[in-house]
């Protein structure tokens, strides 16, 4: 696997949400990570000139460029946070020019585009990411913890939801996520990604993969109004998913995720339940993970907060908690150490890829009205 030496330069597509989130995160390690390697924010691609020199400077970047095809050749590590159907053609062209690639989730669009991407991966034999951010919340590493150690049992039940409301209002204007082309998927990609890579992550250990899924998509408001601008577009993604799963013991997965669960903001829940115990989490009460054991009465609440849990012993001490930032501040460090070191780095594009099977198995199952092999 290619070895970087430090100052690390890192090319970024997209300035915006998850821009942010990863420059922020680059910021940080130096102050936090002393032992990450040296990272140098070189270039910000996009293609709105003035929007782009305002979020370079802000963001802390030396540059700014309108082609990522000389970006992803020119850079030591390329980061896509563009929209997913930005994410197959500049990743694989960073690739084949044996540039180690982050990329936001899901990995792609379609599975094709996803198998496209791995392959290359395959062939590069370079570090690459899926950006599923949640493996690195203290919290979940924890939970990894307690399920290796064989602290639940044998796991017969796995429980994820993701529960957003922010299109709920007909009146949100239509963006990228609500379109096919760009996003692939709506809920189910965007929001359903992170929940299989976690319930993966978490237990394929004990469990193995996801065989066979049954899926449902809905889409409640078919038309949305056109920002600044005047009529509607359709919405061509699903506004939630729900699906149940089958793992390869014959364990129980019950997934769903709704940009239409009222209330909820940001709800991203997992539970598993086996013949000793059991574990909750949910990302509103991150720091946390509940806990029943197999001489317990009821679930206790534990605070993973302190020096010796995950990553935790970086920042403050005990009790003084994290947030949903931090976990970018983790995967960053994980990451640009495996590049500087030589190492694979997990989630790979072979994880995204995994995903992205199940994810397609789902819209295949909605569509034909039956139970569906993940293969
Ligand atoms: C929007 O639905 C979004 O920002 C997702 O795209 C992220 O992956 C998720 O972490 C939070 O919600």
């Amino acid at each position: 696997m290619k070895t970087i030496d430090p100052p690390i330069s890192v090319g970024v597509l997209g300035y915006r949400f998850m821009g942010e989130a990863h420059a922020n995160a680059m910021a940080r390690l130096p102050m936090f990570f002393p032992d990450a390697p040296e990272v140098h924010r070189d270039v910000l691609v996009g293609r709105d000139e003035s929007a782009l020199a305002e979020a370079a400077t802000r963001l802390g970047f030396d540059r700014f460029a309108t082609d990522w095809e000389s970006v992803v050749e020119d850079v030591d590590v390329f980061y896509n946070l563009g929209p997913n159907h930005l994410h197959p053609e500049p990743s694989i062209a960073a690739l084949e020019s044996g540039t180690p690639v982050l990329c936001e989730k899901p990995l792609a669009p379609t599975l094709d585009d996803a198998e496209r991407m791995a392959d290359a991966a395959d062939d590069a034999h370079v570090q690459t990411a899926c950006a599923f951010n949640y493996r690195f919340v203290p919290a979940i590493r924890y939970a990894k913890r307690l399920l290796d150690a064989g602290e639940v049992g044998e796991i017969h039940h796995v429980r994820g939801r993701y529960l957003q409301d922010w299109l709920v209002d007909p009146d949100e204007p239509w963006s990228w996520r609500n379109d096919a082309d760009m996003a692939g998927s709506g809920a189910l990609g965007d929001l359903g990604s992170h929940t299989i890579d976690l319930a993966r992550f978490l237990v394929s250990d004990q469990v193995g993969g996801i065989e066979r899924v049954s899926g449902h998509l809905r889409t409640f408001v078919g038309e949305r109004p056109v920002e600044d601008d005047e009529g509607t577009r359709t919405v061509t993604v699903d506004d939630a998913y729900s699906a149940q799963a089958e793992f390869e013991t014959g364990a129980m997965g019950t997934f769903e995720a709704s940009r239409f669960a009222t209330g909820h903001k940001n709800d991203h829940t997992i539970e598993i339940h086996g013949s000793r115990g059991s574990l909750r989490f949910s990302l509103e009460r991150l720091n946390e993970l509940e806990v029943l054991r197999e001489d317990g009465r009821g679930y206790e609440t534990v605070l993973v907060t302190d020096e010796d849990d995950p990553y935790v012993d970086r920042w403050w001490p005990p009790g003084h908690v994290l947030g949903w930032e931090h976990t970018f501040v983790h995967e960053n460090f994980e990451f640009l150490s495996a590049v500087a070191e030589g190492r694979p780095f997990e989630p790979d594009f072979s994880a995204g890829l995994a995903v992205q099977r199940v994810l397609n198995a789902i819209v295949e199952s909605d569509g034909r009205g039956e139970w569906v092999s993940v293969g």
